[in-house]
């Protein structure tokens, strides 16, 4: 099997290498700033400070349902923070988000700003705020929110898990691949069986659990996450399919996608948003076609 057989751990681990890896540049195993930065605030109430990854995209796609539904209160500015460059460690994020990771927001509507990070604290805060995409009676409820904390709890296991030991280690260890790929096939599995039963993740609506969950579980099942498509054989998962298609049809999803994107065609790419004509102006500015929908 390949890996490091012959790897001893000390008494006591300590930090004297870069890690390896895609992302041995900004990890560390230490908190706090490296440096002194405040954050930009724009004009809106709710300021986002965030990157177009999963976890980014779960809070973009929930501002702009708000936004369609009416809700002008959810009007927002979407900063970029460039993780790569290790802008989570600057001294204005860290206060926002001591665990330094996007999203993090800060609502300034009332008379103190408030922070929420983690990105299922924030799609609960957001729910509350504006009464929307999280039902009311307590069963239904306790549905969606069992399936959020669902998604909190196992996305791990894909990202860091299976994401990382597929993609991005710096040599593929066959057992590592092999347990992550197992739990994420297994995850996949529930979330099919459940898509089986019922429209919605959470039911008959949609709501903040297909939001929390559509980035990563849609997003594997249409072939956007490490190129493992075809080794995880997402094709088997029609109900996964069935739900993924159907969100990606909402406007609002679509532009929940594009915001603070980094990556894809130039046309999806809106680095930040302040305004909700700034779709428009990009679609024009890339293709000099019209509207993304
Ligand atoms: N549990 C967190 C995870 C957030 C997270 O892992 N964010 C990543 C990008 S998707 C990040 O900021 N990484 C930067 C770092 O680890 O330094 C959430 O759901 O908000």
């Amino acid at each position: 099997m390949a890996g490091s057989s012959e790897y001893v751990p000390p008494k006591v681990w300590i930090w004297n290498k870069p890690n390896g890896g895609k992302f041995a540049d900004i990890n560390r195993p230490i908190s706090g700033p490296t440096h002194e930065k405040d954050l930009p605030v724009g004009h809106h109430p709710l300021q986002l400070y965030s990157l177009g990854t999963p976890n980014g995209v779960k809070v973009t796609i929930m501002l702009e349902e708000l936004l369609a539904l009416g809700h002008r209160g959810a009007e927002y500015d979407a900063w970029l923070v460039k993780i790569g460059e290790g802008d989570q460690f600057g001294s204005g994020f860290v206060a926002v988000n001591p665990n330094s990771k996007i999203p993090a927001l800060v609502d300034r509507s009332g008379s103190e700003p408030i922070r929420v990070f983690e990105s299922g604290a924030i799609l609960l805060y957001l729910a509350e705020k504006f009464g929307a995409f999280l039902p009311a009676e307590s069963g239904s409820r306790a549905e969606c929110l069992s399936w959020l904390f669902w998604q909190v709890g196992s996305a791990p296991y894909l990202g860091g898990g299976f994401g990382h030991f597929y993609a991005y280690a710096p040599e593929k260890i066959e057992y590592a691949i092999d347990r992550f790929a197992m739990e994420v096939k297994r995850q996949l599995d529930v979330l099919d069986h459940r898509l089986a039963q019922s429209h919605y993740v959470a039911g008959s609506s949609y709501t903040i659990a297909d939001m929390a969950i559509f980035p990563w579980y849609g997003g594997l099942t249409k072939g956007w996450l490490y190129g493992a498509a075809e080794f995880l054989n997402v094709q088997q998962y029609g109900n996964v399919q069935r739900w993924a298609d159907e969100l990606l049809e909402r406007p609002a999803v679509k532009r929940g996608r594009m915001v603070n994107r980094v990556y894809g065609e130039p046309s999806t790419q809106l680095y930040e948003r302040h305004d909700a004509a700034d779709f428009d102006k990009l679609v024009a500015q890339t293709t000099g076609a019209g509207s993304p929908e």
